[in-house]
């Protein structure tokens, strides 16, 4: 059983994100998405919303699953015997970092990181970019699945009520 994990914040998942993990799914016959929890830092969605809406937007790739981990990403994998890790490179800019965590990781513990180049499409998005852009009243429905969609516009509402 090829098993790899796609970890990450999914605060929330995007249209990226989804493409790198549908890519994975047909690589690996198990691809878990791991939704770290940092505890200095609030999203705007829970992490149980996360779990959910990645759940309902990867249903259809068959083999993803979605769980959440407080602590070290290679813990993670250790206990879940996952001996790869799959990221999404946007820009060289992401390299820098994504190299030291990947050579941290791999020292660690031997878990491998492979690096998946986004596609054009998607190379300017990031979660983050899309709630700023939200908040300010524009469309991003393109951007993000339908029922992440409809939920951010329910929780900005809800911010801003
Ligand atoms: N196109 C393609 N890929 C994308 C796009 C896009 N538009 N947007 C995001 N991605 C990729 C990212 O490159 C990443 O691979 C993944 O999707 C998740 O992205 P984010 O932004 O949701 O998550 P990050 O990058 O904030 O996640 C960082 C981690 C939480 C994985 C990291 O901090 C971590 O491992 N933390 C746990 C503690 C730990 O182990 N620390 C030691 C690290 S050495």
């Amino acid at each position: 059983m090829r098993r790899a994990v796609c970890p990450g914040s999914f605060d929330p998942i995007t249209n990226g994100h989804l493409d790198i993990i549908e890519r994975a799914s047909k690589l690996y016959d198990e691809v878990y998405v791991a939704v770290l929890i940092n505890p200095n830092k609030r999203g705007l969605f829970s992490v149980e919303e996360r779990i959910e809406m990645i759940e309902e937007t990867c249903a259809a790739y068959g083999n993803v699953k979605a769980e959440s981990h407080q602590g070290l990403l290679v813990d993670f994998c250790l206990e879940r015997d996952i001996p790869a890790i799959v990221r999404g490179l946007r820009a060289v800019s992401d390299f820098d970092f994504e190299l030291q965590m990947a050579q941290m990781n791999r020292g660690l513990t031997g878990v491998d990181t492979l690096f998946m180049p986004t596609s054009p499409t998607y190379s300017f998005l990031s979660s983050t970019l899309v709630k700023e852009v939200a908040g300010y009243g524009r469309d991003v429905s393109h951007l993000i699945p339908p029922t992440v969609h409809r939920r951010l516009v329910d929780r900005i509402a809800e911010r801003a009520a």
